[in-house]
């Protein structure tokens, strides 16, 4: 059947309020509809421009649709679709920097949120410090128009500066702990490296609250269109899907106070955020990337196959109550164990397929955030971890790129080819300790830490296969 293509519904546009560097799926279905909400609770012009920092799918699929798109909430019970209109446009970077920098640079812009994954920030992620060999940092330093989202932001911070307007805030919405003083550093350190002076008035006026964001959004897949297709009246190139929690905690620390307001709308506005960012990062994305590398390597398509398999829906559980939850300062008033059984019932919502493939991406990136921190604190605590090593094991066989039966596997990873080098090199549990030398990920310190459970474990994976050893712990 032809259906119309959906269009931006007709009525009154807000202003521009937010640039968002990063525009995927997820910002997409969690971000911009909040926005949307606090808009019509409250007011105020806060429309969002979307940049994508590489292709242009996503806007030559928005375009012909005025940028509308469709959420599908899809739940065990049923799907709710909604037509979101907050986003008002979106730039390409590539295409065009200096349109981007001058969008930016206007007065009305306030805030600029970031969705950029964890490489994105061109730091280091043993030691959260810029990395400035890194190809788009060398770039940005070289010319005037950026290649990097930390360009971007220094550029367009500096045109400000020199135009006598007040910076914007930027608010980091990416799985990252403290992610405000991530990015605060690392765009200080990028703005020391081209004009001391401008460092200085970024350190003094510029605001980086941290945030720690919560929705489970898979990557839109062709089969994900059709569905959308055959539930709505029209056709849409770019929906996304996702479920129905949510949560967004930000820290409210904004320029002259300029945001959203998001409070009226159940974001919740609190003076620190880290112990919502532990709980999320340790125990929604820690037991994610945990299931993705065993769950993958034991013939596991999605996260709600994996959880549906009774041996790693135990180890998972006791993964959280004897390894995770113990090392944890709950946020008020929130119950640790209720929290787990509930991120059980959301990993297992049967209408979510999100592969395994794509959790598992960027492990070098997300390791220390979701395991090894907790890994860490336990050793210290002289508590036992089998399920976190077994996790790091598990990692470190998905990334010799070679399944257990003996199939490539694509992994997609900053550092692949290095770690590929590294496997290919080495035997048996040799492996696991090359791996552990990888400086960029573990430092000296927690590798020593490490390695006597680790490497144990990975032996286990080689006796047993991912699955068995998982069987055996939980
Ligand atoms: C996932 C996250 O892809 C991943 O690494 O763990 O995207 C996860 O789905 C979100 O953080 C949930 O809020």
């Amino acid at each position: 059947m032809t259906r119309n293509r959906l269009n931006r519904p007709e009525g009154a546009r807000p202003g521009v309020g937010i640039i968002h560097l990063g525009l995927g799926a997820f910002f997409r279905a969690f971000g911009v509809p909040w926005i949307a909400e606090s808009m019509q609770a409250s007011g105020g012009n806060w429309g969002v421009v979307g940049v994508s920092l590489r292709s242009p799918t996503v806007r030559d699929a928005l375009q012909p649709q005025g940028f509308a798109y469709t959420t599908a909430e899809l739940a065990p019970e049923g799907e709710n679709l909604r037509v979101i209109d907050a986003l008002q446009d979106v730039l390409v970077a590539p295409e065009d920097p200096e349109e981007i920098l001058r969008r930016m640079a206007d007065p009305a812009v306030r805030l600029v949120t970031l969705t950029v994954t964890e490489k994105g920030y061109c730091h280091n992620p043993a030691t959260g410090m810029l990395n400035p060999d890194h190809p788009d940092i060398r770039a940005d330093l070289a010319g005037d128009l950026p290649k990097s989202t930390l360009g971007f932001i220094v550029r367009a911070l500096e045109r400000r500066r020199a135009a006598g307007r007040r910076p914007f805030t930027i608010l980091s919405c990416d799985n990252l702990p403290n992610n405000g003083r991530l990015v605060r550093g690392v765009v200080l350190d990028l703005a020391r490296r081209i004009d001391a002076d401008l460092a200085a008035w970024i350190e003094a006026e510029g605001r980086f609250p941290s945030s720690m964001v919560d929705r489970i959004v898979p990557a839109t897949k062709p089969e994900d269109i059709e569905k959308v297709q055959a539930l709505a009246e029209y056709y849409d190139a770019a929906p996304v899907i996702h479920e129905p929690f949510r949560q967004w905690v930000i820290e409210d620390d904004f320029v002259d106070d300029m945001r959203p307001d998001l409070g009226a709308v159940g974001v919740q506005m609190v003076d620190d955020v880290t112990p919502y960012e532990h709980m999320k990062l340790r125990m929604l994305n820690g037991a994610h990337s945990s299931l993705a590398y065993i769950g993958y390597l034991s013939g596991h398509e999605t996260i709600a196959d994996a959880t549906g398999d009774p041996v790693l829906a135990a180890f998972v559980n006791r993964l959280w109550v004897q390894e995770i939850i113990p090392a944890l300062t709950p946020p008020p008033g929130v119950d640790l164990t209720g929290y787990a059984d509930q991120l059980l019932a959301r990993f297992r919502n049967p209408s979510i397929r999100h592969r395994t493939w794509q959790i598992a991406m960027d492990g070098s990136q997300k390791l220390l955030q979701r395991i090894l921190s907790t890994l860490s604190e336990n050793l210290d605590a002289g508590r036992p971890s089998p399920g976190l090593h077994l996790a790091v094991a598990a990692w470190m066989r998905y990334v010799g790129g070679v399944d257990e039966s003996g199939n490539p596997i694509d992994v997609q990873d900053p550092l692949a080819e290095m770690l590929r080098a590294i496997s290919d090199d080495h035997a048996g549990a040799e492996v696991a300790r090359a791996l552990l030398n990888v400086r960029e990920i573990f430092s000296a310190e927690l590798a020593g830490q490490l390695e006597p459970g680790t490497v144990a474990a990975f032996g286990r994976t080689l006796s047993l296969g991912a699955h068995g050893a998982a069987g055996e712990i939980g």
